[in-house]
């Protein structure tokens, strides 16, 4: 019926993945547009995305929607199908609390662990193993966050099932393992076994290479600073 839907996203985003996984479990098809984040961002991307300028943006019918939380909830809303929110008013708002939660709390504070070092990333270790605790809780004997059924805030956990194994292992630190965090690390193999997560998740390798030379240039730059200081 003339409906068009572009997604313009980048391989390697947790946020862009997130809207993948949401419309492979609507069903919907649409067209994907691969953005150059780091060196080259499309006159598209710009238009459509002027505030941030990042991926991903969600375009339906000539109308963008930027920020991958706001754009799943507008596909649970615009494609009914199989839900990603619960229905009830409260589980709604407590998977919304989560998912924020999770941009706002858990992401920063993995992500300061990760590109951090010495003292600095000793304090940001206590900070992360405090978020993943908060998850690990919430978790309890459930098998996804939302029950029986990957739902909306397993998608926004997306990089907690995925990125940061890859990470640390790229960076040889320990954080999410399954001695510290039983029930996230059963969860996580359980998210990344689901087929439309599988599908739609960045090759490991590739991620990994990435990672890795992230890893190597920042500590190369660290000790050229170390160096200059004698
Ligand atoms: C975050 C998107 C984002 O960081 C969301 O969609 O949920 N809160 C947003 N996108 C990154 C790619 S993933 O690291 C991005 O587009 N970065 C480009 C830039 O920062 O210039």
């Amino acid at each position: 019926m003339g409906e068009e839907l572009k997604l313009l996203g980048a391989w390697g985003s947790p946020f862009s993945r997130r809207v993948e996984i949401a419309l492979k479990i609507k069903g919907v098809e649409y067209e994907y547009l691969e953005e150059d984040i780091l060196h080259n961002k499309s006159a598209l991307l710009l238009e459509y995305n002027p505030v941030h300028k990042k991926v991903p943006v969600l375009v339906h019918n000539g109308k963008p929607i930027a920020e991958s939380q706001v754009i799943l909830e507008y596909i649970d809303e615009t494609w009914q199908d199989n839900p990603m929110l619960p229905r009830d008013p409260h589980e709604r708002a407590m998977a919304r609390f989560w998912a924020k939660f999770l941009d706002e709390k858990c992401l920063p504070a993995l992500w300061k662990y990760c590109w951090s070092f010495g003292e600095e990333q000793e304090k940001a270790y206590e900070e992360a193993f405090g978020v993943l605790k908060s998850l690990e809780g919430e978790l309890k004997d459930k098998k996804f966050f939302g029950g029986n059924n990957l739902g909306f805030v397993d998608i926004a956990a997306n990089f907690v099932g995925f990125w940061i194994g890859v990470v640390q292992e790229a960076g040889g630190l320990e954080i999410l393992t399954p001695d510290r965090f039983p029930r996230l690390c059963r969860w996580a193999e359980e998210f990344r076994s689901c087929l439309v997560v599988k599908e739609n998740l960045p090759p490991r390798d590739r991620l990994y290479a990435l990672f890795k030379a992230r890893f190597e240039k920042i500590s190369g730059s660290k000790d050229a600073e170390l160096a200059s200081r004698h």
